[in-house]
């Protein structure tokens, strides 16, 4: 079964691919560049399943109705900071959306968070829509804690500065590898992967 990704977003897709690849199911993720390019989308909706159904609906506009469309919302949520940057997190430092500049307001903006309180957590929605507007929603969520400077250089956007629960390394420093075996991506793939062996039976 072919899942087109409705991401502009190469870190995700390598990751969903190494997933997909992983997994005994004969999923296969299609790159968005393979069908002309993902769509702008306004990421405006407030929530991760909101954005997440509005960049499906947008690379689905492209595919013939029968297709199967993945999407992936996703952010780091931080205790101290009553949940952002959440659903705002790949614009925390301007509509620009880059990396490291919101990877360098997390740290400022932490600072002076004394260690007991630095906890967080990252939560990844992805976003299945079939044909006849079948929709299903997978999450999963990471706990860990923010360190005080980014460390390691594996991985994507906070990568380098979260350490998940059980670890004294950052993802950043884990590699893909780790990360892979317990990122909110990969639980909410696994969600994912239960569901498709459902279908299978
Ligand atoms: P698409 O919308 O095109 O998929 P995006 O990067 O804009 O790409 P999101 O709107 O879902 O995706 O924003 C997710 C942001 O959250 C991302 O840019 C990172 O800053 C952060 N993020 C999500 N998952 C992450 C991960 O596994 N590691 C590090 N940062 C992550």
């Amino acid at each position: 079964m072919k899942l087109y990704l409705a991401s502009g977003n190469a870190h995700k897709a390598a990751e969903l691919q190494s997933l997909a690849t992983a997994g005994d199911l004969a999923l296969e993720i299609v790159s968005a560049r393979a069908v002309g390019g993902m769509p702008e989308v306004d990421e405006d909706t407030g929530t991760f399943v909101g954005n997440a159904g509005k960049k499906a609906l947008a690379l689905r506009a492209k595919l013939p109705a029968d297709a199967w469309v993945l999407a992936d919302d996703s952010g780091l949520c931080v205790d101290a900071l009553d949940g952002a940057p959440g659903v705002e997190s790949a614009f925390y430092a301007g509509s620009g959306g880059d990396g490291a500049a919101n990877l360098a307001k997390l740290v400022a903006v932490m600072r002076d968070v004394p260690h007991a309180a630095r906890g967080a957590q990252f939560v990844c929605v992805l976003l299945l829509r079939g044909p006849e507007d079948a929709e299903f929603i997978f999450e999963g969520k990471c706990a860990g804690r923010l360190e005080r400077e980014p460390r390691g250089g594996a991985g994507f956007g906070y990568d380098p500065l979260f350490v998940p629960d059980g670890h004294v390394l950052s993802f950043a420093e884990l590699g893909d590898a780790v990360k892979n075996g317990i990122s909110h991506r990969a639980r909410a793939w696994a969600h994912l992967a239960e569901w498709a062996r459902g279908r299978r039976k």
